[in-house]
C-alpha cells in the first residue's frame, strides 16, 4: 500500500480498534513478569488506584498504618526470599516515612525497592509549591544502592528491570524507584507496551571466587591451631544452607553465629560456640568470616574483645570486594557469592581434610557447657514479678517445640537476653534489629514473615520497641495473620525505675506504670492476655501458637530487672561532670 493510503487508513481507523495500555498497567505487568507477588504499602495520591489495580491483578497488596512498617516488611521479605521486597508509598511524607526502611535495607544488605509516587516534575523543579512537593530522587540517592526515575511509559520495562537487578545483584541493598503521577496515566499501544517489558534474566548472577583465593583461604585455615568460623546474616541470606553446614562439619571448627545467622546450624549443634563467645573471640588464631562484617557488632575485629595484641588471621568470604580490609587486614579474602565460595572451599578440602585440633575444640566445648550450666537454673525461676530469665526460660522451650516458627525480636534487654537465651534450630528463623539496632521493625517484620513463609510468628518485643510500630497490630488483625506478640513490659526503656530528680515530668526513660498493652489488640478483635508469671506466659503463648489467632500478650516484667542499654551500655558516652 502506498504511504499516503496507509496514513489515510490510520487516520480514519476508529480509536477503539487500537488496543491501548497505560502506565498503571505497564508497571503492574512489569512487576508480575518479574515474579513480584506482594506489595507492602500505604495508599494515597497518586498511587491509590495503582494499589487497587495491582490487587485486582492478583498481586497481594497489604496496606499498613505507617509506611515505615511497610518498608521494614518489604526489607525483611527481601532477606527471606532473595527477591526484592516492594514498598509502595505516596509522595513526600509517605516517601520519607518509607525512606528509613530503605536505608535500613541498604545497611543490612537486604534487597528492597521503595516505589513512591511523586509530584509534577516541572513544578517541583521550579519549587513552585506543588502538592507534596519534594525532589525525592535526590533525597533518596545517598541512602540507597541505586535510585531511578521513570518519566515515560515506554521506559517502564527497563526502569523496573534496572531496579530489580540493582537490588539483588552483588551486595544486595535498597533501591528507590520514583514514579511521577503523570506516568501512571500515560497511554501507549498495548502491543508496543508488551514488547517494552523486560524479564530480568539471572538477576543475581553467581560470582565465582578465584581458585587462588580459595587455595589461600584453605592454606590459612589448615595452618590454624585455634580456628573459628563466624556466620553472619549474609550466610543466612545466601540460602546455601546444606553446603554451609557441610563446610562447618567437615572442618570440625567451632562456629559462632551472628544473631540472624542463628539456626543456620542449630544453636544446640556440638560445634556451636555461641555460649563461649568471649572465649572464642579472644583465643582463636584464625577466623573465617562467612557473610559477616567486622563492624561494631564484632568490635571491628580488634581490641580487648579480640585478645590484643592483634595476632589473628582473618579469612573473609563476601560478595563485596570493598569489604576486605575495612577494619583490619584480611589474610585471605575470598570474593564471591557465598554459595559458590562455600562449594569451592568444600571441593578444595577434598576427602582428607584434617580434623580441627582436639584440644581447642574440647576447650571451647568445656567453656560452652560451663556457661550453659550456669545459666540453666536462672531460666527455671517462676518469680512474680517476672524477670527476663524466667520469662525467656518458658519461651525458649516453646521455640524448641516449634522450630519452624519465626522469631522476631527487638528491644534492649528484651533483645540481648532473648538472643542469648532462645536457641534457634532452622535457618532464617530469627529476625531482629540488624546492623543499626533499629527499634520499630517488630510488627512489619512479623507481618512479612507470616505472609512470605506461611509460618507462625512469635515476636518478642520490649515495651518501648513495640511502641514504635504498635498500631500495626490492627494490620495483623485485619489480615488475620498467625502472629503472637509478647510485649516485655518493664514500664520503660531499659528499666522502669528511673526518677526525674526535679520531680516534675516523668523520667525520660519511663512509661505509664502497669500499662496493659493487651487491651490494644482487643480493640481490633484480636486476643489479648495479661501474663504475670512464667506459667501464665507459657499457657498464653502456646494457645496463640496453636490457634494461629492474632494475639498480644502483655508480659509484666520487674521494672528493676533490666540494665542500661542491655548488653551495650559501654557504648554510652559518659559525662565527667555528672560524676563530680
Ligand atoms: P552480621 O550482622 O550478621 O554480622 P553483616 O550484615 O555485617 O552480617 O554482613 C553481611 C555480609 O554478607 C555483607 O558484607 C554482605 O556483603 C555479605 N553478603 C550478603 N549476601 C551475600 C551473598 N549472597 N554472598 C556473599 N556475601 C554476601
Ligand atoms: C529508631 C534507641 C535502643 S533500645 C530502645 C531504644 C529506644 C528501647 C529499649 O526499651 P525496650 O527494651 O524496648 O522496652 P527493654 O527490655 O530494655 O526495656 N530509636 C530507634 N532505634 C533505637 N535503637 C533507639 C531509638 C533505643
Ligand atoms: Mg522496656
Amino acid at each position: 500500500m502506498a504511504d499516503a493510503a496507509v496514513k489515510e487508513k490510520q487516520a480514519v481507523a476508529p480509536e477503539a480498534e487500537q488496543e491501548l495500555t497505560d502506565g498503571f498497567h505497564l508497571i503492574i505487568d512489569a512487576l508480575k513478569l518479574n515474579g513480584v507477588k506482594t506489595i507492602y504499602g500505604v495508599p494515597g495520591i497518586p498511587i491509590t488506584d495503582f494499589g487497587r489495580m495491582a490487587q485486582a491483578s492478583g498481586i497481594r497488596v497489604l496496606s499498613f498504618r505507617h509506611e515505615q512498617s511497610a518498608g521494614y516488611a518489604a526489607s525483611i521479605a527481601g532477606f527471606l526470599t532473595k527477591q526484592p521486597g516492594i514498598c509502595l508509598t505516596v509522595s513526600a511524607p509517605g516517601f520519607l516515612n518509607g525512606l528509613t526502611a530503605l536505608a535500613h535495607a541498604t545497611t543490612n544488605c537486604f534487597p528492597m525497592i521503595l516505589i513512591s509516587g511523586s509530584s509534577e516534575r516541572e513544578i517541583v523543579d521550579l519549587q513552585q509549591g506543588d502538592y507534596e512537593e519534594m525532589d525525592q530522587l535526590a533525597t533518596a540517592k545517598p541512602l540507597c544502592k541505586a535510585a531511578y526515575r521513570i518519566l515515560h511509559a515506554q521506559d517502564i520495562g527497563i526502569g523496573v528491570a534496572r531496579a530489580i537487578r540493582a537490588a539483588v545483584s552483588g551486595r544486595p541493598g535498597g533501591v528507590y524507584l520514583d514514579l511521577p503521577a503523570k506516568l501512571f496515566g500515560q497511554v501507549m499501544d498495548a502491543e508496543q507496551g508488551r514488547k517494552s517489558l523486560v524479564k530480568v534474566i539471572d538477576p543475581a548472577p553467581a560470582q565465582i571466587p578465584a581458585p587462588d583465593a580459595v587455595k589461600r583461604a584453605l592454606d590459612v585455615l589448615k595452618g590454624a591451631q585455634r580456628p573459628l568460623i563466624i556466620l553472619g546474616k549474609g550466610a543466612a541470606y545466601a540460602q546455601a544452607d546444606d553446603n554451609i553446614r557441610a563446610l562447618v562439619e567437615k572442618s570440625g571448627v567451632p562456629f559462632l553465629p551472628m544473631s540472624m545467622a542463628k539456626g543456620l546450624l542449630p544453636d544446640t549443634h556440638p560445634q556451636c560456640a555461641g555460649a563461649a563467645r568471649s572465649t572464642v573471640l579472644k583465643d582463636s588464631d584464625v577466623v573465617m568470616l562467612i557473610g559477616a562484617r567486622l563492624n561494631w557488632l564484632l568490635s571491628h575485629g580488634k581490641g580487648k574483645a579480640w585478645g590484643e595484641p592483634h595476632s589473628k588471621k582473618f579469612i573473609q568470604i563476601d560478595i563485596e570486594p570493598k569489604e576486605m580490609d575495612s577494619n583490619v587486614d584480611i589474610a585471605a579474602p575470598v570474593v564471591g557469592d557465598i554459595g559458590s565460595c562455600v562449594s569451592a572451599l568444600l571441593e578444595g578440602m577434598g576427602a582428607k581434610w584434617p580434623a580441627a585440633p582436639a584440644d581447642w575444640v574440647n576447650a571451647v566445648k568445656a567453656k560452652r557447657e560451663e556457661n550453659v550450666a550456669k545459666m540453666a537454673p536462672r531460666l527455671m525461676n517462676n518469680n512474680v514479678p517476672m524477670d527476663y530469665h524466667g520469662a525467656l526460660g518458658v519461651l525458649r522451650t516453646i521455640v524448641k517445640e516449634r522450630p519452624d516458627a519465626i522469631l522476631v525480636n527487638e528491644g534492649a534487654n528484651a533483645l540481648d537476653l532473648t538472643r542469648g537465651i532462645i536457641d534457634v534450630y532452622e535457618p532464617r528463623k530469627r529476625l531482629d534489629v540488624g546492623t543499626w539496632g533499629i527499634m520499630g521493625i517488630g510488627q512489619g517484620y512479623a507481618i512479612a514473615a507470616a505472609v512470605e513463609t506461611g509460618k507462625p510468628v512469635l515476636a518478642i518485643e520490649g515495651d518501648s520497641a513495640f511502641g514504635f510500630s504498635g498500631m500495626e497490630i490492627e494490620t495483623i488483625c485485619r489480615y488475620q495473620l498467625p502472629v503472637c506478640v509478647v510485649v516485655f513490659n518493664n514500664d520503660g526503656i531499659y528499666r522502669g525505675t528511673d526518677v526525674n530528680p526535679l520531680g516534675t515530668d516523668p523520667a525520660t526513660t519511663v512509661f505509664v506504670k502497669g500499662s496493659r498493652y493487651d487491651k490494644m489488640i482487643e480493640a481490633f478483635g484480636g486476643v489479648g492476655v495479661n501474663a504475670t508469671s512464667p506459667d501464665e506466659l507459657k499457657r498464653a503463648v502456646n494457645a496463640a501458637m496453636d490457634s494461629g489467632k492474632p494475639t498480644l500478650i502483655n508480659a509484666m516484667i520487674d521494672p528493676a530487672a533490666g540494665s542500661e542499654s542491655g548488653r551495650i551500655g559501654n557504648l554510652n558516652p559518659q559525662s565527667k561532670l555528672k560524676k563530680k
